[in-house]
């Protein structure tokens, strides 16, 4: 169904907004397949859905239910020849947990040449922006990732913003020349994380001594509000986002509708998705959006000048050239309004109930060395599934290797969480699977807020201590992990199990599911 909407300015365009029936099935192909791209003008091969970098935007409604096919066409064993998806942030209901994409966790890698489907059940009324990347090893870093935004018919918020369409996403993220399976041999070597060797944006950017590629260009009409999903994709890096001369107003974080918050600048960890209403209200110009980046020393990767991270806001009428106004990382000091997490709100209240069980995970690295550490344990992925064990009758956290690092969890409990302070310089965003969690003390604050806190799936855990809370109402084995793809591949990472009878009256995997791990486990090294 197409709306027209009447502009200020009288000008008439069509607003792409899914139909709003709901509980429609939404079909989804992904073909995983190497592609030769240039994101930043270096050209280099990738693993790809459908051949782009970022992939194909999928899109559904409320109450949807996604049929997502994914065909493992890959051919270049230099990267990785399996592979698995994840559908980052969305709510998976126990019965759905095979469903859920985690290697080793809930189910296992997809071979070449094979296809499995996930079927994912859109619950809870879940609305928002979400991701899908590849969850083996650190595929993602090889372009495996795209954007998912589930659309809210009846969004609370609709009568803030005009436009929210296919080109309203903004995805940024981390790019690397080197594949990720030689970086990754290069960090256990070294105990260095690799250094991006560009920031880019809807899937382009620019290099130190690379070629001018052409910045990506975001078009709007003046007197027109528009609502930006902004994704941060990265396995590493943490981008700020700012527009010049615009403010952006948070209307969504991870998936939850949140009190309308005007600022200019938002800083966002690998893995964090917002949704900003912007007022095209200046005069008809080429404005920058910024989205410098860091994540690591750039003396380490000469590559690496995050000012040139970056993209066009045009209105129309403006010429077709690069805005005039010099590279700025952001707004100036004396103007700065930076979003402050700690200050969101859900725009349903809702109190984080009090915790029946407490966990606290101290993360350490091992000095000079590629391995992350929670509570002395660095993961280790297994070779069954965590999933599978609890179905062949695991009970305990003993039933599991010491490295899966699994906590044995009772259903229909509220667990907290704490995360102490660190003296880590680069907070670590950490990511729950199958939910999201009160974020009762931000890594922003000294403040804990059981009243109100905002509700998100990924949040930093840093200098500051971070405190979740999160409910076991939806038993499954649910992984718990740092979004810097870099560090949970070293290890930090844990498995959150909760209701493991529950698990087993309630989850019946297909035939095609049993049929990945056997598969799987049959290949020679290079094919998995
Ligand atoms: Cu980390």
């Amino acid at each position: 169904m197409k709306f027209l909407v009447a502009t200020a300015s009288a000008v008439l365009f069509t607003l792409l907004k899914p139909h709003p029936a709901s509980g429609a099935t939404v079909p989804v192909t992904l073909d995983i397949i190497n592609a030769v791209g240039a994101p930043d003008g270096f050209s280099r091969t990738m693993v790809t859905a459908n051949g782009t970098y970022p992939g194909p935007l999928i899109t559904a409604n409320k109450g949807d239910t996604l049929v997502v096919t994914v065909n493992n066409k890959l051919t270049d064993d230099s990267m990785r020849m399996s592979t698995a998806m994840d559908f980052d942030g969305l709510f998976v209901d126990t019965a759905n947990s095979f469903n859920e994409g985690s290697s080793f966790v809930t189910a296992c890698p997809i071979a070449p040449n094979a296809s499995y489907t996930y079927t994912i059940p859109l619950i809870n009324d879940q609305t928002g922006t979400f991701w899908y990347h590849s969850q083996l090893s650190v595929q993602y870093v090889d372009g495996l990732r795209g954007a998912l935004v589930v659309y809210d018919p009846e969004d609370p918020l609709a009568d803030l913003y005009d436009v929210d369409d296919e080109n309203t996403i903004w995805a940024v993220g981390d790019w690397w020349h080197n594949t990720s399976t030689s970086m990754l041999v290069t960090y256990v070597a070294s105990g260095i994380v690799p250094v991006s060797d560009t920031g880019t944006f809807n899937g382009v950017g620019r290099f130190n001594g690379g070629p001018e590629v052409p910045f990506f260009v975001t078009n709007v009409v003046a007197g027109t509000r528009y609502r930006f999903r902004i994704i941060n994709q990265s396995a590493r890096n943490v981008f700020t986002m700012s527009v010049d001369s615009h403010n952006l107003t948070v209307i969504e974080t991870d998936g939850t509708p949140t009190t309308p918050m005007t600022v200019n600048e938002i800083e966002m960890l690998a893995g964090q998705r917002y949704s900003v209403v912007l007022e095209a209200n200046q005069p008809v110009d080429n404005y920058w959006i910024n989205a410098p980046y860091t994540g690591g020393s750039p003396a380490v990767n000469l590559n690496q000048n995050a000012t040139l991270a970056r993209a066009i806001l045009r209105y129309q009428g403006a010429p077709e050239t690069d805005p005039t106004a010099p590279m700025s990382l952001g707004p100036a000091e004396a103007e700065l309004n930076a979003l402050v997490e700690a200050n969101l709100r859900p725009l349903v209240a809702q109190a984080a109930p009090e915790p029946d069980i407490n966990i606290t995970l101290n993360l350490v690295v091992t000095a000079g060395r590629a391995q992350w550490n929670v509570n002395n344990v660095s993961y280790l992925p297994p070779s069954v599934p965590t999933l599978l064990k609890i179905l062949d009758g695991a009970d305990s956290a003993s039933d599991f290797n010491v490295t899966e690092n699994t906590f044995v969890l009772p259903a229909n409990k509220t667990v907290q969480v704490i995360f102490p302070p660190s003296d880590d310089d680069e907070a670590h965003p950490f990511h729950l699977h199958g939910n999201n969690f009160w974020l009762v003390k931000s890594n922003t604050t000294d403040v804990v807020n059981t009243a109100n806190p905002i509700r998100r799936d990924v949040a930093g855990v840093g200098a500051e201590g971070t405190i979740v809370r999160f409910s076991t109402n939806n038993p499954g084995p649910w992984f718990f992990h740092c979004h810097i793809f870099w560090h949970f591949q070293a290890g930090l990472a844990t498995v959150m199990a909760s209701g493991l009878d529950e698990i087993r009256e309630q989850v019946h995997p297909t035939q095609a599911w049993d049929a990945l791990c056997p598969a799987y486990d049959a290949l020679p090294a290079n094919l998995q």
